[in-house]
């Protein structure tokens, strides 16, 4: 589309009113005075907590840690109810931040992105909306996020179901009851397992349709401890210092060398308190190696097993629900309350469809392989997302010289930094593939990458330059480094994990994540800043050498 004369040409254009569309705007335009426009194809800002309204839906990082740092005073005032929030106070939270920080006047809502064009003669990127809008801008910042596009369903006869069908990754925002309902769900991932301690209290009847048992742990959660959090509150800067310092992104510093280094007893003594005390510490902060060394993820791989057989009556039950044949972490750990009690409910049963798979939705339920059917008024779809490079891709970009961003990633995304790719100059990709997003806590991974964006686009102004973009080269070396790094611990053992996009039928089995750590992420980031955007080549506008070399 030609873009009508009219169309204003803005410093830099935003996707998403998320956590990092939210601070991008702020960044940008509150601080740096840029020509600022957002747009979201939600109704409101939040991002993932905008969509995933499913019942259930909870951080599982201490709300205390997952949430914006960037403001004294507003860390300070913000109060959390609980020490891992629901859905509805993040939502709140992300709305207050909005207003306060008067984000919403440069946010375009119920707009979806539907292409991003580079222009080289003239160095801008054109966007056109699903409305048919477009919009100018020398720079893109996309925070549409890294779970924000839900895999399609891939069963067979699911338009013809005759009842309610919801997918947790876009739920509706009108009350879903499942009183005295026959309720199916598909999927044991975070999404499912949350979905299911929660449907279970009022379904008539829950069946739940696993494919993949997970290795789920308890949360830990309660009410916000006056005391903690003003202990916590004290001293916030040095609580966002030692997250940042952290390889997940929390404070957690009790993580002790090798689960081998020690004997049987003592090893279960530290995985008894961290199960005890909850949240990611039994993964992150137990042993350092179980991530690495087979060996040691099979003491806590059988620690959890023994952990789930306790807590699940029939044994039988208790069987299926152990995850078996694949490493603990390999696959994203969720984290529960009372979800594998839930099986002991007597309106609750548990279905393997990895011997017996689903074959198809059928009007009035589920066709297995065998053809047994299971009938349900509701289906619920906890089926997951097309992770890291779906949100991008579903942007239909194109950079130079006509480059589409699906060719360019046909094998695999390639990036540098998990933040830029050669050939889309000015398109800063917040917590993109190959940077340590997810397996960060993601508000500091998205401040430091809207930091890095904003320092960036700060730094070609002050040169007199107004593009910058990697090298082929660079690129080049940091996938090869991001793949390396990934092939020494145990991810790539993990038979389906959106973590190697092996999730989705017919996507490349690459890692989507930097497995480096945080810590040894930023202090990269800060070299490259450091020797002057060392693996970027900066030009001004319309300089079309590296096009042409
Ligand atoms: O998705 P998932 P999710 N037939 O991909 C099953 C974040 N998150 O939405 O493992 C049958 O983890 C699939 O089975 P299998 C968090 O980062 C955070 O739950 O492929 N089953 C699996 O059981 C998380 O990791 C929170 O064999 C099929 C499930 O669907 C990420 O989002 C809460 C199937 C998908 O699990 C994604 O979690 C929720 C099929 N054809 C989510 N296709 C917090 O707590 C898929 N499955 C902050």
């Amino acid at each position: 589309m030609v873009p009508s004369t009219t169309t204003p040409t803005r410093d830099a254009l935003v996707v998403g009113a998320g956590f990092a569309g939210l601070y991008a705007v702020h960044a940008l335009r509150n601080t740096q005075h840029l020509d600022v426009i957002a747009v979201d194809a939600a109704g409101d800002v939040g991002g993932t907590w905008y969509w995933n309204r499913y019942p259930g839906a909870r951080v599982d990082i201490e709300s205390v840690h997952y949430s914006y740092s960037f403001d004294e005073d507003l860390q300070q005032e913000w109060r959390w109810s609980e020490r891992f929030c629901a859905q509805p106070e993040i939502l709140d939270y992300l709305g207050h931040v909005a207003d306060r920080f008067d984000l919403r006047r440069s946010i375009r809502f119920n707009t979806r992105i539907t292409s991003l064009t580079w222009d080289d003669d003239e160095s801008l990127w054109t966007a056109t909306t699903h409305t048919g809008e477009t919009h100018r801008a020398r720079h893109v910042i996309s925070g549409a996020g890294t779970l924000s596009v839900p895999k399609k369903p891939e069963f067979t006869g699911i338009s013809d179901f005759a009842g309610e069908v919801y997918m947790t990754g876009n739920w509706p925002h009108h009350e879903v009851g499942f009183e005295g309902k026959r309720v199916g769900i598909i999927g044991v991932g975070s999404s499912g397992i949350q979905a299911v301690s929660e449907i279970a209290k009022t379904a008539g009847h829950l069946t739940v349709l696993q494919r993949t048992p997970n290795y789920a742990t308890p949360i830990g959660n309660a009410p916000t401890d006056p005391e903690q959090e003003a202990a916590e509150k004290a001293d916030y800067s040095a609580i966002r210092d030692a997250s940042r310092n952290h390889f997940l992104g929390v404070p957690y510093t009790d993580a002790q060398p090798s689960a081998l280094a020690v004997g049987p007893d003592e090893r279960r003594e530290v995985f008894d308190d961290r199960w005890n005390r909850g949240g990611f510490r039994l993964f992150i902060d137990s042993f350092g190696d179980i991530l690495f060394d087979k060996d040691a993820n099979d003491t806590i791989a059988e620690y959890i097993r023994g952990r789930i057989r306790e807590r699940v009556s029939d044994p039988a039950t208790a069987e299926l629900l152990a995850p078996q044949g694949y490493p603990y972490g390999t696959k994203r750990p969720p984290l529960e309350t009372d979800y594998y009690e839930a099986f002991n409910r007597p309106n609750v049963d548990l279905v393997d469809v990895k011997s017996n798979p689903v074959d198809a939705v059928v009007p009035q339920g589920v066709r297995l392989a065998d053809g047994t059917e299971h009938a349900f008024d509701v289906l619920v779809l906890a089926t997951g997302f097309d992770a890291c490079t779906g949100p991008l891709l579903a942007m239909n970009i194109t950079g130079r010289d006509g480059l589409r961003l699906a060719d360019h990633w046909t094998d695999g995304p390639q990036t540098y930094l998990g933040l830029m790719a050669a050939g889309f100059p000015n398109l800063f990709m917040i917590t993109g593939p190959q940077s340590p997003s997810v397996l960060y806590n993601m508000p500091l991974a998205i401040e430091d990458h809207v930091d890095f964006t904003t320092a960036a686009i700060r730094y070609l102004h002050e040169r007199g330059e107004d593009v910058i973009e990697p090298t082929s080269e660079a690129e080049r070396e940091w996938v090869a480094h991001t793949n390396e790094v990934a092939r020494a611990t145990l991810l790539p053992d993990s038979p389906t994990s959106w973590y190697m996009g092996s999730n989705v039928p017919g996507k490349p089995r690459r890692p989507l994540v930097y497995l480096g750590g945080a810590p040894a992420y930023r202090a990269t980031c800060d070299e490259v800043v450091a020797a002057g955007y060392e693996g970027f080549r900066l030009s001004p506008a319309g300089d079309r050498a590296l096009a042409q070399a």
